[in-house]
This record gives structure tokens, C-alpha cells and sequence, in this order.
């Protein structure tokens, strides 16, 4: 009977060819209203210091995660616990989000994300998709561009300096820069709460350190950073961070390290373990590769360290078997700064005449890697071991990172790819000076690279990072008998007010749809701190609650409780609402305070 059936769709099969089963680019896409769609992708927001979250192959957007910036919509930044959290500033620039991963593959527990111009990690929490901690300033790093890349069982982070300044703190003219600034790796530890602390710093000459990638298999345990500026010019860098015909990748040994700190072989530099590796041997080695590198990236059987000099149109394929192998030997090239230099000869393996200006690289499950160029336009597939270049996709336009579904794992899937274009111009409808950024979805299952369709992108994502939704199990709400927050209620019969001196104590339930108080009478003078808890325990049911006329606005899930600060610093009556719809009578969901004259 199945047979039978199976046997009469493959012969209706070709008739229909042009209807609706046919596979189109559009229908690829294609997710059905109410469908879901397989894949989440987290894009980094730079500068607009939130996480975008995409569906793929949809390209729908499903949400925004604020992380260094202020968010209305949520309330984050406006209330007390998140203020703390985001410090003394309310902007990031978000680079590269890195996922946590167990045995080299992503686990779905936390997505990592730098902000560059604080030196900051966020940890992003993937079962409510809010930020759970930020960690930094990082001491001694000044613009963590090269971070966060997290270790393969998410054991450590590491990042490194992009501007070298002098680690004294101290004033020294610009033009001492060779021999007064510095350079610095960081290394934090991850617990099992994905809180981070500091491990150790590694000292390291004033170049600009720009990305980094973790080792696996037979690298695992090193670190493999970029930087351009070996020159160490400190004015008119775009000419003279390019004279050198070769730059460095900076391979760290971090067991190495590890050890070094173990055994006593630091100082302690503005509170952290400082290695300078001048004087411990063993943990940092120079790579010549191509001139001013910005991406490296390492295989996903962790063979081949591939590094892409922006002004050579090749990709620079280091061999680790014989990059360990050079090191046993001892068979350096002299050294820099007291850092033994490896010869190019002895660790490349090859040169892939990718095109202009090559900036990242991504693989799949096939032994193929795609490189992003950012002049050309254009993404090259080519084949490791081979080092055949295969094909060649136009994009639109300058392209800076790509992502493979797992690209930075050690079991990619060779499935879907993502171009993220930089100056797209005449792509979508004009909306002013400002335009949008430009992904791209590329199907990357057969010989020749397909692209499937495209989407304006908000902020200016840089790397995105691509995670089976399998993998993720959001929570539907928070469990109230979980809640011990700082002035939390359980039930409405426990709200109310309490006052000490001038310091008035408000414990507020929301619950569709009112307030509970709704009237709150206090004195002018009186400085209130506000605790609203959500009693609901129901999906989909957040409630808001704003000030009028101040910058109270906060939005409250169920089960969680938010706290606001607020002066009744003017006699009067000030209304208060529910921000968020929840209810036929959402609108009736308000409040005032009165408050007496003194
Ligand atoms: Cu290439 Cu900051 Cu990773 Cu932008 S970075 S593209
Ligand atoms: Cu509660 Cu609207």
C-alpha cells in the first residue's frame, strides 16, 4: 500500500514541476505561517550594543537582546539591576557573539559577545535570551576587538588589546609608543554558572591584535590570535601599519600558561596575573603570515590555522602538525621582543589565491572552507588539503564576516551560509543617509554556492553565529515560588508600602488587569524604591510599568520581579501605567501617586 503510494507521487512528481513542489529559492525559504524555523542566528548589533536574533532560512526576525545599550521595550537599563550590570555606560560595540560549546560543539547554554571600547563580556543567558552578567572593564586591555573565543568546553575566554596604550596608566609622549605602550592577552576562567573571572594576562609588544580562534584536535590547548601594526606606528596607521611585507599570528599555549602562573612565573599588573613571555619560555611563539591579517580561523579537525591578510589576496594556511613540529626543534627564525619567531617555511603548507581582500573563514562538514572578501565582494569556496579553489559567489556589497551554521565548531553543517555586507547601497527601499546592512542566505549543500535570498539588518553586525534551535529550551515564564529578587511578593495580599524616615518601600503585584496598590500616597521628600512583581503564571503575559513624565518604564515577565528608583521631589498627583498590552482592559491598568506637600 505504501509502495503504491510512494510509486504515484514519483510518477505525478515530474507534472507537477512548476506548481508549488518545485524547489525554488523562494520556496527554500520559505516557512510556513505558524512554522517554525530551524535555525536561530545571533547577529552582533556593533555599535548599537544589542544582539539581533534571526530565524533561518526565514531571515524573520524574532527578537532583540540588549546588552550594552539601553532597551525601552524591556526596561533594560531602566531599572536598578541592570543599571548596576551595564556600569557606568550605556552603549557597547558588539563584534562577535561566541556560543558556549561542550567537546567543540555548541551546547546552547550561553552566547558570549565583546564590547570592544569597555573591555567588557557579556554572557547572554539562552533560556530567557536576556543578559544574565557583564564582566569588565578588563584591566590592562584597551579595545577588546580580538574576544570573546571561548575554549572548547567553554573552560576559558580569551581576548586581547586592539589599541596598545601604556599599561601604567601613566601619561608618555606618542611618539615613545614602541617602547612605552603595550599590547596584552587576557585570559578568563568560565565557571559552571558562565560567570567569568580573571585567569591571567600575557604582556606582549604594541602591535593591534584583531581576532583570534581556538584550537581543536591537535591544536587544542592553543590560542591563535592576529594583529596588524607590527610596525608599531602610532600616527597615519593606514600607511604605516602596511609597510611590512609579513605581520604575525601570535600562537599562545595556554597550558603552558596555565602552568606559568602555577608555578609563580607572573607579576601582578592592576591586580592580575601578568606572564611576560620574554622571560617564561614556552607559551608564545610569532607565525609570519600575510600582511595585515584580520581574520584567523582554525579547521574544524584543528590541521590548518588559515589567516587572511587584508592586502594579499591570499589565505595563509599554517600546518599545526608542523608548527608543533618547529617548536620541538627549537627551529626558529631569532626572535622578537624576546618571542621566538617560527620560519614561514617550516609552518605554511599553503597560499589560496582567494581574491581581494580576505577577511574571514568559515568551513563545512565536507572539507571545504568559503572566505569572505571584502574588496571583490565576494565569497571563494576552496578545498583544505587540496587548497583547490572551487567557486566563486558575488555578494552585495563589501562583505566582512560570513557564518556556516557551526562554522566555528568542530562539526560544522554544510548547509546554510550567511554573507554580512557592509555598504549595500540600491538593495531595498531608500530610508535616508543611514543605510541598512545587508545579509545574505547562501546555500552551500551542492558544488556551486546558490544564494537563496536576502534582508536589510539592523545595527552593523559584524560576526553572526548560527545555532540549532534544537538545542535551546526557553523558559515559558519564571517559576514565582523561584523568586527571592529583592523586594519579590508571591501573592497580592503581600503588596503594599512601608516607610522608614523618607526611605518609602512599595512592593507593587501586576496581575491582569490592575495594580495592586493602585493609590500610593506619600510625602514630598520621600525617596521611593518600587518593586513590581509579575504574580502571573501564564505565557505570554508581561506587564509594563511606567511613571508618567519620568524615565520609569520597565517591562515585567511573569514570575519576575524589576525594581525602580523614584523622587517625589514636587507635591502633586503623578499617574502610573501598565506599558505593555496584556488584557482587554490593559488600558484600565494604571495608577497614581499622591504626593503631600512637606
Ligand atoms: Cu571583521 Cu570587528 Cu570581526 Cu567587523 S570584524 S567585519
Ligand atoms: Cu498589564 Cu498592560
Amino acid at each position: 500500500m505504501k509502495l503504491g503510494r510512494l510509486l504515484l507521487a514519483s510518477l505525478l512528481l515530474p507534472t507537477l514541476a512548476g506548481c508549488a513542489v518545485q524547489k525554488t529559492e523562494a520556496s527554500e525559504v520559505y516557512v510556513k505561517p505558524g512554522d517554525h524555523d530551524q535555525f536561530y542566528a545571533f547577529f552582533s548589533g556593533g555599535h548599537a550594543g544589542q544582539v539581533f536574533v534571526y530565524g533561518l532560512p526565514s531571515g524573520r526576525m524574532l527578537n532583540i537582546i540588549p546588552v550594552f545599550s539601553n532597551y525601552p521595550k524591556t526596561g533594560y537599563g531602566f531599572d536598578e539591576a541592570s543599571k548596576k550590570m551595564m556600569g557606568p555606560y550605556t552603549w557597547g560595540d558588539i563584534h562577535h557573539p561566541s556560543l558556549s560549546k561542550t567537546n567543540g560543539d555548541y551546547d546552547g547554554r550561553w552566547l558570549f559577545v565583546n564590547d570592544m571600547p569597555h573591555a567588557r563580556i557579556a554572557r547572554i543567558d539562552l533560556d530567557t535570551f536576556t543578559t544574565g552578567a557583564i564582566f569588565g572593564p578588563i584591566p590592562n586591555i584597551s579595545g577588546l576587538h580580538a574576544g570573546p573565543f571561548v575554549t572548547n568546553n567553554t573552560h576559558y575566554a580569551f581576548g586581547a588589546s586592539r589599541f596598545a596604550v601604556p599599561m601604567d596608566g601613566k601619561y608618555h609622549p606618542l611618539d615613545s609608543y614602541a617602547q612605552t605602550f603595550d599590547g596584552c592577552i587576557a585570559c578568563m576562567n568560565i565557571d559552571q554558572k558562565g560567570n567569568l573571572s580573571m585567569a591571567y594576562e600575557i604582556h606582549m609588544p604594541p602591535m593591534d591584535f584583531d581576532l583570534a580562534s581556538s584550537g581543536k584536535g591537535p591544536s587544542d590547548g592553543w590560542e591563535f590570535f592576529t594583529a596588524y601594526n607590527t610596525e608599531l606606528a602610532h600616527t597615519d596607521l593606514e600607511v604605516a601599519a602596511s609597510q611590512h611585507q609579513q605581520d604575525f599570528i601570535t600562537a599562545v599555549n595556554w597550558h603552558a600558561a596555565l602552568q606559568a602562573v602555577k608555578d609563580g612565573n607572573y607579576t601582578l599588573v592592576n591586580g592580575v596575573k601578568m606572564i611576560d613571555p620574554a622571560k617564561t619560555p614556552g607559551i608564545v611563539y610569532f607565525l609570519p603570515t600575510s600582511k595585515s591579517p584580520h581574520g584567523v580561523d582554525v579547521s574544524p579537525d584543528g590541521k590548518y590555522i588559515c589567516a587572511s591578510g587584508k592586502l594579499d589576496p591570499i589565505v595563509v594556511v599554517h600546518s599545526t602538525a608542523r608548527m608543533l613540529k618547529a617548536i620541538a626543534d627549537k627551529d626558529f627564525d631569532g626572535s622578537w621582543r624576546g618571542i621566538p619567531v617560527l620560519k614561514y617555511a617550516d609552518t605554511n603548507v599553503a597560499e589560496v589565491p582567494v581574491g581581494l581582500g580576505p577577511l574571514h573563514t568559515q568551513f563545512d562538514d565536507k572539507g571545504y572552507a568559503y572566505t569572505s572578501l571584502f574588496v571583490d565582494s565576494a565569497i571563494t569556496k576552496w578545498q583544505l588539503g587540496t587548497w583547490k579553489v572551487i567557486d566563486k559567489i558575488p555578494v552585495n556589497y563589501n562583505i566582512g564576516h560570513l557564518a556556516v551554521v557551526g562554522g566555528d565548531t568542530v562539526h560544522p553543517v554544510g548547509h546554510y551560509m550567511l554573507a554580512l555586507n557592509k555598504m549595500t547601497k540600491e538593495r531595498f527601499l531608500d530610508t535616508g543617509p543611514d543605510y541598512p546592512t545587508n545579509a545574505q542566505l547562501i546555500d552551500i549543500s551542492g558544488d556551486k554556492m546558490r544564494e537563496l535570498t536576502e534582508w536589510p539588518t539592523l545595527g552593523e553586525p559584524h560576526y553572526a553565529t548560527i545555532l540549532d534551535a534544537k538545542l535551546v529550551h526557553p523558559l515559558k515564564y519564571y517559576n514565582l515560588a523561584d523568586n527571592h529578587a529583592d523586594g519579590a511578593i508571591h501573592s497580592q495580599s503581600e503588596a503594599g508600602v512601608t516607610r522608614h524616615g523618607n526611605q518609602v518601600d512599595v512592593r507593587i503585584a501586576a496581575i491582569r488587569s490592575h495594580f495592586k496598590p493602585d493609590n500610593i500616597e506619600v510625602k514630598q521628600g520621600d525617596h521611593l524604591t518600587i518593586h513590581v512583581t509579575n504574580i502571573e503564571q501564564d505565557t505570554n503575559i508581561a506587564h509594563g510599568f511606567a511613571i508618567d513624565g519620568s524615565n520609569v518604564d520597565i517591562e515585567i515577565a511573569p514570575g519576575e520581579t524589576k525594581t525602580v528608583v523614584w523622587d517625589a521631589d514636587k507635591p502633586g498627583v503623578v499617574p502610573f501605567y501598565c506599558s505593555n498590552f496584556c488584557s482587554a482592559l490593559h488600558q484600565e491598568m494604571q495608577g497614581y501617586i499622591a504626593v503631600q506637600p512637606r
